[in-house]
């Protein structure tokens, strides 16, 4: 059969480079050959959602912590020439750590300083090639389509961020490593994506919790994204943020937050945060409504369209329009009762 001939060459390639990963993850990125093709070793997103093992706790960074069943070797895709993580869409830097080197990059456990900039190149171009999939950078307008700074540092703050200054996304220690954790780093790739799309996003209270729940929509996004394309185990509900960094401060089931709260408007408490939670439940029903693929383009492609300073409700108004230009009235309707779920004024 022609189908046959044309995966078989795949699958040969795939046991040629002795990935462990699945036939269908291992095709080369254009200009990679095959033998060549690097690989690095990363959690399936999180150690807790690809155990299950909701008991799993970091003492003080220990290899043992984490079993192997939660690392699995990955392709790391669009690297440049400079042995180093950097490439198309992102550029490691360790501040006060060694640096990661490619040739060593699927060997290194959560001990080793080196597997968060493993973690933060694979997981930041993995976001930016989702977004690529979903036609931004092509059909649409690029959203962060650049090479994206990432620094992390060995300074023992719990605390990751990204600052609009110098468009660089920063992971700190404490508690779990941050970018231990795939929903962490997608999280900040997030507002990262926001101040690409529209600069200085985020001024006002609800601009600023629209910009903490796209960070949350894209981490469960992207991380779902990747077990379905690799195979990867999941084993934790899909709302919950940052399973294995919450471990540290939050009650099982681990979440930093969730997408299926039942926050409405009236719940605002001012709080970035907090109040992200309600905007992240309806991005998260629209895409229970349309399918991701769908209710994900409306999303992103909404936010082009966000004042640096808006409102609940305008930003609802735009992804409510965005979603009748892009798809028409059923997926109109569908955008719009999940905002009025939220109780959000004026849709
Ligand atoms: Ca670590
Ligand atoms: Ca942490
Ligand atoms: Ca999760
Ligand atoms: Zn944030």
């Amino acid at each position: 059969m022609p189908m046959t001939a044309r995966r078989t060459p795949r699958r040969l390639l795939a046991v040629a480079v002795g990935a462990l990963a699945v036939a269908g993850a291992l095709v080369p990125s254009p200009g990679a050959t095959a033998a060549s093709a690097p690989q690095g070793r990363v959690f399936m997103v999180n150690p807790v959602q690809a155990t299950g093992d909701q008991g799993l706790v970091d003492r003080k960074d220990a290899a043992g912590d984490v079993p192997a069943s939660a690392y699995a070797l990955a392709t790391l895709r669009n690297l440049d020439a400079s042995g180093g993580l950097s490439g198309k869409w992102v550029s490691v830097r360790s501040e006060t750590g060694k640096p990661a080197s490619v040739a060593d990059a699927a060997s290194y456990d959560r001990s080793d300083d080196e597997f968060e900039q493993v973690m933060a190149y694979f997981w930041v171009n993995e976001g930016q090639e989702y977004l690529q999939s979903l036609g931004f950078g092509s059909e649409l307008p690029g959203a962060n389509d650049r090479v994206q700074p990432v620094r992390l540092n060995q300074w023992g703050a719990d605390n990751s961020y990204f600052t609009d200054k110098k468009a660089e996304i920063r992971f700190g220690k404490g508690g779990v490593d941050d970018a231990e954790d795939a929903e962490v780093i997608l999280h900040e790739y997030g507002h990262a994506v926001h101040h690409a799309q529209v600069p200085g996003f985020g001024t006002s209270t609800e601009a600023g919790a629209i910009g903490e729940a796209f960070g949350d929509y894209l981490a469960v996004a992207v991380g779902n994204h990747a077990v379905r394309k690799y195979g990867w185990p999941m084993k934790a509900e899909e709302a919950c943020v940052a399973d294995w960094d919450a471990t540290g401060y939050s009650a099982a089931p681990h979440c930093l937050r969730r997408l299926d709260g039942t926050k409405t408007y009236a719940d605002r408490e001012g709080e970035v945060h907090a109040d992200g939670e309600i905007w992240s439940r309806a991005l998260f029903d629209v895409r229970k409504a349309l399918g991701a693929r769908t209710a994900d383009r409306i999303i992103v492609n909404a936010q082009f369209g966000f004042a640096p300073d808006t409102s609940f409700e305008a930003a609802a108004r735009t992804t409510v329009e965005t979603a009748r230009r892009m798809y028409g009235a059923d997926a109109e309707a569908a955008v719009r009762d999940a905002f009025r779920a939220r109780e959000i004024p004026g849709v």
